[in-house]
């Protein structure tokens, strides 16, 4: 019997499209979705689905065991601007759920593990152009924190106890079939939605606030490709930095103006600027492309037209 694929937090924005992904690729009744929470009728009717909590040990042991989990992509966690409202949630969200796919690793109840890092691991004394794979990491957020402690996490229990853990650390993401949930990012994802229902959208960022970004389509490319890269070939055990585009709002915005002249966009900085702020503009991926082949495909003109069509669909 073919082992079967688990993804935590199937119904996020992330998640979403790797279960379909995956389902894809290896067949339905393989791909096990999971959340806390049921999802999309679409995802919850395309394969088996289970109602589970990654941070409960004894019931991710229990789904691991009667399906025969040999994969598991841990996409539940709490992001960056949610994480500051809840300190001790996220950071018990994000540790807890990490320690349980490790630790059934060590235990040998699986054998290879995807867990998603982020840019929130740099900080403001990062370089933020072009920011190196190794640098100063010095993260001024709860979100930041928990995402660079699991890196020293995973990188450990792969040293210590041989355990195949591999990870990216994704900048903002932007896709049209989920919506994301609690990012600083999110700007990117809303500008489109709002752009094509109101004409008209209200930045919660500065214009000139430069980000690193990929389109999903990217994004499920570079998980797949790293996942059935060789192990030899996985040089970095903590996590690898990723890239594709970077843009501010205004240059999103005019993007968007291409298509729609009539767009209007106004900004109102809040909170969450503080965070962009801390985080680098641009990435150098050198050693994702360099250790297992990346290359992104996905610029800022082909990304808006892809999403006003699919969104206008
Ligand atoms: C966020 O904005 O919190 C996330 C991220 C960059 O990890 N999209």
């Amino acid at each position: 019997m073919q082992k079967s694929i688990l993804i935590l937090g199937a119904c996020g924005q992330i998640g979403t499209e790797l279960t379909y992904a995956l389902r894809e690729k290896h067949g339905n009744e393989v791909v096990i979705a999971s959340d806390i929470r049921e999802g999309k009728e679409e995802l919850m009717n395309s394969g088996p689905f289970e109602l589970l909590d990654a941070t409960d040990y004894n019931a991710l042991e229990e789904v691991v065991a009667y399906y025969e989990i040999s994969e598991v992509y841990l996409m539940a966690a709490m992001l960056s601007a949610t994480a500051e409202k809840f300190p001790m949630r996220a950071w018990n969200l994000n540790m807890n759920s990490l320690f349980n796919v490790l630790n059934l690793a060590k235990e040998k109840k699986i054998d290879k593990i995807f867990w998603p890092s982020s840019i929130a691991v740099f900080g403001p004394n990062t370089p933020a152009d072009l920011t190196p794979q190794n640098t100063i990491m010095e993260p001024s957020t709860v979100y930041g924190i928990s995402k660079q402690s699991g890196e020293r996490w995973c990188n450990y229990y792969h040293q210590k106890f041989g355990v195949d853990v591999r990870s990216i650390r994704y900048p903002g993401l932007i896709s049209y079939k989920t919506m994301p949930g609690g990012g600083t990012t999110d700007y990117a994802v809303e500008i489109y939605h709002k752009a094509l229902s109101e004409g008209a959208y209200t930045c919660f960022l500065k214009k000139d606030t430069r980000l690193p970004m990929m389109f999903m389509d990217d994004a499920i490319r570079a998980t797949l490709l790293l996942m059935r890269s060789k192990p030899e070939n996985i040089k970095i055990r903590s996590s690898y930095n990723l890239a594709a585009i970077s843009f501010t709002p205004e240059e999103i915005a005019n993007s968007i103006k291409v298509w729609i002249p009539d767009f209007k966009i106004s900004y109102k900085p809040d909170f969450r600027q503080e965070i962009a702020d801390s985080w680098p503009s641009s990435i150098d991926d050198s050693h994702a492309q360099t250790d297992w082949g990346w290359q992104s495909k996905f610029d800022l003109e082909k990304m808006t037209k892809e999403m006003l069509s699919n969104l206008k669909a």
